[in-house]
């Protein structure tokens, strides 16, 4: 049975890192109702849930999708850009130990899972505020015996590279054109365009298995285009989360 890792929100979320955003107050409670209704929806497509153990002083912790990358025959733990976030790393190695074979981002490595995007054989990885040059290169090495190419994108204006772009279809992005030059990066793709007014609406999280975009339910104008272009979308309410910059992918690491 497939597996998703997800965990639970830290009672110490208001904490939480922010950098594109300003911080409004977070309702703790309101946080940890969404996240669950996150987690059915994955139930729903198949997954089994293991969620992590709250981690009462680690606050952006709920996002597990930057401790970790999930590859088909390996699983690499990264080393967080935010250094306040480099503490959760251990608890996702434990709980993907026997599951995958693992590597570790090494210091002056800098990688957030929320900056790599998987795209068949090729690995797009965002040149970010939380991902290094050293970062990228330690992933490049680390992939190659695994048939991965590494490809460095620059963002522009956005927290990690998923934050600007995420696959949507077999060969489909959603794309804000504001925060990645899709024309240059993606030019073989599909692109569908978010919405002007919602530019954090192409986070979306593809779950092929059961043919549907997770997507936040924020974002009404961008899941009627994807609705258009035929992509079924499973609205989630996520505004809570939302106001701690993260979005549908951050809050789960998925094996098949
Ligand atoms: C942070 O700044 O690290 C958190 N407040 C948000 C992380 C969101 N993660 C993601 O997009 N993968």
């Amino acid at each position: 049975m497939p597996i998703a890792i997800t965990r639970a929100v830290s009672r110490a979320i208001a904490r939480c890192e922010l950098t594109h955003i300003d911080r409004v107050s977070i309702d703790v409670a309101s946080a940890r109702a969404q996240h669950a209704a996150y987690e059915a929806a994955l139930a729903s497509s198949g997954y089994e849930i293991r969620c992590l153990p709250e981690e009462a002083d680690l606050p952006d912790s709920v996002f597990v999708e930057d401790t970790a990358v999930i590859l088909p025959d390996a699983a690499i733990i990264t080393r967080p850009g935010a250094e306040s976030r480099r503490r959760e790393t251990a608890s996702v190695a434990a709980a993907l130990e026997g599951l995958r074979p693992l590597l570790h981002v090494e210091e002056p490595g800098t990688l957030d899972g929320g900056d790599v995007l998987l795209l068949d054989r090729e690995i797009a990885v965002g040149r970010t505020g939380r991902s290094n040059a050293e970062g990228i290169a330690q992933l490049r090495r680390m992939v190659a015996p695994f048939g991965f190419a590494v490809r460095e994108i620059p963002v522009a204006g956005a927290l990690h590279l998923k934050t600007a772009v995420t696959r949507v279809a077999e060969r489909v992005l959603l794309v804000n054109p504001r925060w990645v030059d899709h024309r240059v990066h993606f030019a073989d793709w599909i692109v569908i365009h978010v919405d002007e007014a919602e530019p954090f609406a192409a986070n979306a999280l593809w779950i092929e298995r059961a043919g549907e975009v997770i997507h936040s339910a924020s974002f009404p104008l961008t899941a009627a285009r994807l609705s258009c272009a035929g992509i079924r979308v499973h609205p989630v309410v996520a505004d809570e989360l939302g106001k701690a910059e993260g979005g549908v992918t951050c809050c789960s690491l998925l094996l098949e």
